[in-house]
């Protein structure tokens, strides 16, 4: 079946749909055209068949999608703006939405749904009515781009790997102690010296805003939200390398290509550092249609505590004033006066230590939502197994397919249910991960588990959550997903815990 679990698909008995060379997509409703587009180039890519796209009503054998008020899974209560229903039978596959994020949600379940091999041989799909809403709004994957660098093509390739799982936003990490990614025109050293380089000396590199109205746009034709992460006030060496007036001493340090964290901060009080500021934030507040905009806030173990607070405040309210809302690691709950509705984003344990699950609750007592990433169960830079070579091992235990999933966000800060949650989030670190083969080994199959723990419906509250995710069923499902990622060219990691088919070819 199909990953996330939908949360109703009824298989109805009756011939199959096969799909014939007369078939066309037949398109109603805004935005029904783009989605047609991008499923027509799904279905030259996958199965190497063409199909029109005509503005009129359907014939037999055609693929339909219709998006109309009313359309969508609204029988099932759902509020959500991304479902979808789904309905296959002899006569037609019919997707209805009420908007065009739903449509293509729905037509990455089709994907799903279409046999891997379906070049050459008759493309038959079997007969089943699928409603499906999502449970969060925040559907999430981090990419560190600036431990190492990674090209505009690179990101594409993560954008069309992460909509087969229906995650919707893609949350970039362009800012930290050994790079600097993003290009601020009235700053332009930020890139020229803190964009040079990378962990380990690596290639250096980095977004023109073209570039990145570029990737804006790619992402949000695939109904994927860019959500830009500057991190401030700690985190900064690459921003204190590039300008030396940013520097307490007045003198820049040396571009880092370590993996230290926690030595360096941006002054607060200085007013360099306000323009500084200030202009990074107007100029990354142009670039993003997106609400939120991240400000970082984590491990700033150099930033005086009362200087962290006057920091992080006045920062976020630069990014309301820019007509954004706010994002912070949960350490920024420690700031009382945050712009009311600053969204925190969660990534201690799934049991909380310390003081992160009051800072958590900060956000919420703020009239804000949390993202959760569980690093003890999110975090996909951290090893599958002990040993690897590829990835981080600080959480104390490995992250296997199966801790990836055996988690629930509204079971992790007490207090803290999903009407105060507003989503997950799953994200990679690149302090080990040079290439993007390598991020996908990492990534896949375990964003799998948090696509659907974002997506599906929540376990019933009554049992444990280990007892309540069917972890053997989500297993045969990654591995039935796993032919589209072979298919896909999308490389994973084959885990022990997953039963998967023999490679073919
Ligand atoms: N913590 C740091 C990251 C990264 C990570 C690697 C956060 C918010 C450990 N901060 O996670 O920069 O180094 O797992």
């Amino acid at each position: 079946m199909v990953v996330p679990r939908p949360v109703r698909a009824e298989s109805s008995d009756g011939s199959p749909f096969v799909l014939s060379p007369a078939a066309r997509i037949s398109v109603a409703g805004p935005g029904a055209d783009g989605v047609a587009r991008l499923l027509r180039a799904e279905l030259a890519a996958d199965c190497d068949r063409v199909l029109a796209i005509v503005d009129e009503p359907p014939a037999y054998g055609d693929i339909i999608v219709v998006i109309a008020p009313g359309e969508g899974p609204h029988a099932d209560g759902s509020d959500s703006d991304e479902g979808y229903t789904l309905e296959i039978s002899a006569e037609s596959v019919r997707i209805g939405a009420a908007t065009g994020a739903g449509a293509f949600w729905g037509v990455q379940t089709l994907r799903q749904l279409i046999p891997a091999a379906c070049d050459g041989n008759p493309l038959t799909i079997e007969p089943v009515r699928i409603h499906d809403h999502p449970r969060f709004a925040y559907r999430g994957a981090m990419l560190d781009v600036a431990r190492h660098f990674f090209t505009p093509a690179e990101v594409k390739r993560f954008i069309d790997a992460i909509v087969l799982l229906k995650v919707n936003h893609l949350h970039l990490h362009l800012t930290d102690d050994q790079g600097w990614r993003i290009q601020i025109e009235s700053w332009p050293d930020l890139t020229r010296v803190g964009g040079s380089t990378g962990v380990d000396g690596g290639r250096g590199g980095f977004y023109t805003q073209d570039e990145f109205r570029d990737l804006v746009a790619y992402a949000a034709e695939r109904h994927v939200t860019i959500v830009p992460e500057i991190d401030m006030p700690g985190h900064t060496n690459a921003a204190l390398a590039s300008y030396p007036g940013l520097n307490a001493d007045g003198v820049a340090p040396a571009p880092y290509t370590g993996t230290e964290v926690g030595f360096s901060t941006l002054q607060t009080g200085d007013a360099l550092t306000e323009r500084f500021v200030r202009d990074v934030i107007r100029e990354l507040a142009d670039l993003t249609p997106g609400r939120l905009l991240h400000l970082g806030g984590d491990e700033c173990l150099s930033t005086p505590p009362a200087d962290f607070v006057a920091f992080v405040e006045d920062a976020a309210r630069a990014v309301t004033a820019a007509g954004k809302t706010p994002v912070g690691w949960h350490e920024m709950g420690r700031a009382a006066g945050l712009p009311a509705g600053t969204v925190g984003q969660y990534w201690d344990f799934t049991t909380p230590r310390g003081h992160a699950a009051e800072h958590a609750l900060a956000f919420v007592r703020g009239g804000g939502s949390l993202i959760m990433s569980p690093s003890d169960a999110a975090y996909l830079d951290i090893v599958y197994e002990e040993g690897d070579e590829l990835g981080q091992d600080w959480t104390g235990s490995p992250t296997t397919l199966r801790r990836s999933f055996e988690w629930d966000p509204a079971r992790v800060v007490p207090g803290v249910g999903d009407a105060h949650i507003l989503g997950v989030e799953a994200p990679l670190w690149t302090e080990t991960v040079t290439s993007i083969e390598d991020v996908e080994v990492m990534v896949f199959p375990r964003l799998a588990a948090v696509a659907e723990i974002g997506w599906s419906t929540a376990p019933a509250d009554t049992e444990p959550v280990e007892a309540a995710r069917d972890f053997a069923d989500f297993a045969e499902r990654v591995a039935e997903l796993s032919e589209h990622w072979d298919a896909a060219g999308t490389r994973y990691r084959r885990v022990p815990e997953v039963g998967w088919p023999e490679k073919v070819g």
